[in-house]
């Protein structure tokens, strides 16, 4: 059976628990499995990616780029960014070659790049190329803080902070996609490309790109979720958002209510021609196929550097420094922002110290996450209500050195993060609504030792997938305080069973396994239906 074909056989429903402690089988997920076939690697990826992709040129484009330049006393450095799309978007990108189309927003980043504006990444051993877009202090305040992240990212997460929608945001955000489209658009060259675009940032892009050039394939993933009709027809130019969006080929999210949001937005405020029962859209004649694909993590990658050296004297630091020996360690790890429930899951510690106070001096929880958008006041109210929490748990329940819940708010490198995961005994993501959650499916990864416990918000993408965790609503302080009990007490026999399965379900669906489904459903399945439809 071919890669293709193998790939067509899988299907996913992507459908939310409809409980709050569903029934723990993973049936769902790993529906469609051959038994006996390989997980997907990176060889399996690439020898896909070459077979498929023929004459065309694969262009990734996102608003953040994966390697970012910092200039200090003269000296060039490089980090990673911190943030989901990096991490799924960038091993993939290693493996398939092309070009990667973003902002330049590092200080060094005009110094590194060459008269193009291209550069050749990763730095340490290059793999592709990265092609960096200039942006002025007003196009980013306007695109990026404005309109994307002040409007788009409260509208599309339940986590009731109210969008806000400026006109002349709206007006940023479009001359932005058009330079962006401007910038796709050279690099093409009038050459066969497919152009997979990441995220909220560039929603213009392929109707732009589709003008200019019909020839060009286009898919975009939407890494966040898609809202209800109710909740997205508050946006004043919604409509021009999914026409946008219906210039792709093919469009992803993660999970089946995100695609169905969506498909019921366009039908009632474009009138769009909707076939379900394919997942396709039809706007101006033209279709757009809109499916799930729950992204993943790099498994095997996090599960053997989980085991290095490295991380294993980090521990020792760690567990030293912190004086974690014989503590029962909670982990929480996120980019500090207001749909992680980060306030939800500090009271509920509180809680859980208070209802079990038999555990005060026993269990510390350590709070990583490296801080985001501080330019935005939902963010900087966001960091002091994180403070008043800590303060108030800790305040209660500290006693000579030992503290409940330890805060660092840095952008921690990922030794000392694989440390931590290593470290917990139980994992917490209390989302309000997340897209997916790579958090959740790193935490599994790592723990090779098949043991750890994952307390997960049913309000994730990764819920639906990760049925073997403790799923609990970060709302209901009550339940969530006997959650983290659960977690703390649960028998070896039940964290371990449940372990496997959970490392059986991120082993098979990881990040290639992402990557090959999109890849084939950009390549095959749009390019043949690219035919003028009717109606249905
Ligand atoms: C969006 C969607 C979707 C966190 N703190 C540090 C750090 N991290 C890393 C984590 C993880 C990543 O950042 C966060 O990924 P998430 O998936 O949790 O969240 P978003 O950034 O909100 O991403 C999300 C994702 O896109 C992918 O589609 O899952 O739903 O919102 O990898 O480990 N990394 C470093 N230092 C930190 O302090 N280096």
């Amino acid at each position: 059976m071919s890669d293709g074909s193998l790939l067509r056989c899988w299907f996913f429903s992507g459908k939310k628990p409809e409980t709050e402690t569903p029934a723990r089988s993973n049936e769902g997920v790993i529906r469609g499995r051959v038994m006996g076939e390989p997980t997907w690697t990176r060889e399996k990826l690439r020898r896909l990616v070459h077979r498929e992709i023929g004459d065309y040129r694969l262009i990734v484009v996102s608003n953040r780029q994966p390697y970012v330049h910092d200039l200090v006393g003269g000296e060039l450095s490089y980090a990673s960014p911190a943030g989901g799309l990096t991490t799924a978007i960038d091993p993939l990108m290693q493996e398939c070659g092309g070009t990667w189309v973003a902002f330049g927003g590092g200080k060094g980043d005009l110094y590194a790049v060459d008269e193009k504006n291209r550069i050749q990444v990763p730095p340490d051993d290059p793999s592709y190329t990265l092609r960096l877009v200039w942006l002025t202090e007003e196009e980013q305040q306007g695109y990026y803080y404005g309109f994307s992240n002040q409007g788009l990212w409260p509208l599309c997460h339940n986590a009731f902070i109210e969008p806000t929608f400026q006109t002349s945001d709206w007006e940023t955000y479009k001359s932005v996609n058009n330079e962006f489209a401007r910038q796709v658009l050279d690099e093409v060259d009038g050459r066969p490309a497919a152009v997979f675009t990441q995220d909220y940032h560039l929603a213009l892009l392929p109707r732009l790109l589709r003008e200019a050039d019909p020839n060009i394939i286009t898919g975009q993933f939407w890494h966040i979720p898609w809202p209800t009709y109710e909740i997205f027809r508050i946006c004043p130019w919604g409509d021009q958002l999914l026409d946008g969006l219906l210039g792709n080929d093919l469009l992803g999210f993660h999970i089946g209510d995100h695609c169905d949001n969506f498909m019921e937005a366009a039908s009632r405020i474009l009138g769009s021609s909707v076939h379900d029962e394919y997942n396709l859209v039809y706007q101006n004649e033209e279709p757009t196929l809109v499916r799930p694909f729950p992204i993943s993590v790099d498994f095997e990658q996090i599960s053997q550097e989980s085991r290095s050296p490295e991380v294993t004297e980090e521990i020792d630091r760690l567990t030293e420094e912190m004086k974690l020996g014989g503590m029962i360690v909670g982990l929480g790890i996120d980019r500090i922002d207001y749909t992680k429930g980060i306030p939800h899951r500090i009271r509920a510690i509180g809680r859980f110290l208070e209802k079990y106070p038999e555990y005060i001096g026993k269990v510390v929880f350590i709070q990583a996450g490296v801080m985001s958008r501080t330019d935005i006041d939902a963010y900087q109210r966001l960091s002091d209500q994180i403070d008043q929490e800590l303060n108030n748990v800790n305040g209660r329940f500290a006693h000579d050195d030992w503290r409940p819940i330890v805060y660092l708010p840095d952008d921690l490198p990922a030794v000392t993060l694989a440390a931590l995961r290593r470290i917990a005994n139980f994992c917490v993501v209390s989302s309000l609504h997340d897209g997916m959650n790579l958090v959740a499916k790193e935490y599994v990864a790592s723990r090779f030792d098949e043991d750890g416990v994952l307390v997960l918000s049913p309000f994730t993408g990764a819920a639906s997938e990760l049925t073997d965790s403790v799923i609990v609503n970060p709302y209901a302080t009550e339940k969530f305080a006997d959650a983290i009990c659960e977690a703390v007490e649960m028998p070896y026999e039940e964290r371990h069973g449940r372990m496997v399965r959970m490392r059986s379900v991120v082993e098979e669906n990881n990040i290639y396994l992402w990557a090959a489904r999109l890849f084939v459903d950009l390549m095959q399945g749009t390019r043949r239906s690219r035919r003028p439809v009717r109606s249905f």
